[in-house]
């Protein structure tokens, strides 16, 4: 994406700031796995949000005064040795073509602390404003106790500077990035259209005996050869009575004539992610139950993508699809009370997608124009071996929606047609 699109998010960022502040982003660190290896580096994503950069160990510091606002980026610094050793790394005219950070303000690493206690935790002549009052960190935790990773890496500075305020730079980090911007827009697209490739490929090669395990190599291998960086999650490939585990991940069962195959996998695009479910039968054609079955499914995804916009709240999306699940098994005799919905259906129809698959943001507030969420009804029969799943991946307009994903087919008598003509 252009930097103009990271340096506007910087000044949406900026413009949520108190005055006297200073605020520090980091970029993070490849997690520990054994001896000495590691999982592969995932950048922070409000990082990212902000820079448009995927380095490991990167700093991000805004300063705000009220005559103005300073960004400062700290890098690695790109010597030979480094270069041998772990490969080449950016050089601050690379960073700030990325980030549109001026050249001037890219600092390395080993000058970090020094320009925090000189030009912004003093009131001397050098320093950018006078002393800051308020230190804004990404406090995000990745579980109930979880200690935000943000505290740890600034622990030294808020046990010598007591008296700074800590702000929770998430609170408007995670509003921003609920809306998504026309570039923001256009790399979920791209996710899309890799995972459309993908879903293609594992359809082509679909049938009974074959193993969901080759489903999911299938993906990965499609997805990057066409370009994307991987998978933007676990794929989940169930055949069976597989697919009524709702997180099912093992990937690893031989798929059974007459049984249907749910897939809920996504490529992602740069760090945008997709987010899809499609459900086909493994012999190539649905049998009268798993039809009924699935169009009911697919009525209510389309019935959800007809209605959502502005001012909706997805809790509304969420009621809707449950009280049309219901009427449906009720019309099957599945169920004689719309309560017991929840034996067949027990998760949320919707969630937003982003950077994360499951996007940051509260949904205590209405839907507006640029929030991309998913629409994804399911029902899941244990005692039938049938579970379904239709997601797309939709984008909030002015007055409606859009679904992004309706490439993919969906409809009964396409996914027949595509798999009666698979290579
Ligand atoms: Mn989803």
């Amino acid at each position: 994406m252009d930097k103009k699109i990271f340096i506007e998010h910087r000044q949406a960022f900026v413009n949520q700031m108190m005055d006297k502040a200073f605020a520090l982003f980091f970029s993070g660190k490849a997690p520990h796995k054994s001896a000495d290896q590691k999982y592969a580096y995932v950048p922070n994503r409000n990082f990212y949000y902000l820079t448009g950069l995927q380095r490991e160990n990167f700093i991000l510091l805004i300063a705000k005064s009220k005559e103005a606002y300073f960004d400062y980026l700290f890098i690695e610094e790109a010597s030979d040795y480094a270069t041998k050793w772990l490969g080449r790394r950016l050089t601050k005219e690379e960073a700030a073509d990325i980030s549109g950070i001026p050249v001037e303000r890219i600092r390395t690493l080993n000058e970090y602390a020094g320009f925090l206690t000189d030009q912004i935790l003093s009131d001397s002549r050098k320093a950018l404003m006078g002393m800051p009052q308020f230190l804004y960190l990404d406090l995000y935790r990745d579980g109930p106790l979880g200690k935000p990773i943000s505290l740890n890496e600034t622990d030294i500075l808020r046990n010598h500077f007591p008296e700074l305020i800590i702000k929770n730079a998430n609170e408007s980090l995670f509003q921003l990035r609920i809306q998504k911007g026309k570039e923001e827009r256009q790399e979920i697209e791209k996710a899309i259209a890799y995972t459309k490739k993908g879903i293609e490929a594992i359809m082509n090669m679909t049938s009974p005996g074959r193993n969901e395990h080759e489903l999911d190599a299938l993906f990965d291998y499609t997805i990057r050869l066409a370009g994307s960086e991987g998978v933007a999650f676990n794929s989940i490939i169930a055949g069976g009575k597989n697919a009524t585990v709702l997180h099912y991940e093992e990937n690893n069962q031989p798929l059974h004539d007459g049984d249907l195959v749910l897939l809920d996998l996504g490529a992602l695009s740069g760090p945008y992610a997709g987010d899809i479910s499609r459900t086909f039968p493994v012999n190539g054609v649905f049998s009268i139950r798993q039809r009924q079955l699935y169009e009911l499914v697919l009525s209510v995804n389309k019935e959800l993508i007809q209605i959502a916009k502005p001012g909706m709240m997805v809790s509304e999306l969420n009621q809707i699809a449950k009280t049309r699940l219901a009427e449906g098994l009720i019309r099957m005799k599945l169920i004689d009370d719309p309560a017991k919905i929840e034996h067949y259906y027990y998760h949320s129809v919707s969630h937003y997608l982003g950077l994360d698959v499951h996007d940051v943001g509260t949904y205590q507030i209405p839907l507006v124009p640029g929030v991309v969420l998913t629409i994804e009804p399911g029902i899941y029969v244990e005692e039938e071996g049938i579970g379904i799943r239709i997601e797309d991946d939709i984008i909030i307009t002015e007055n409606g929606c859009q679904n992004l994903s309706e490439g993919i087919i969906k409809e009964v008598d396409d996914i027949q047609a595509f798999l009666s003509k698979k290579r």
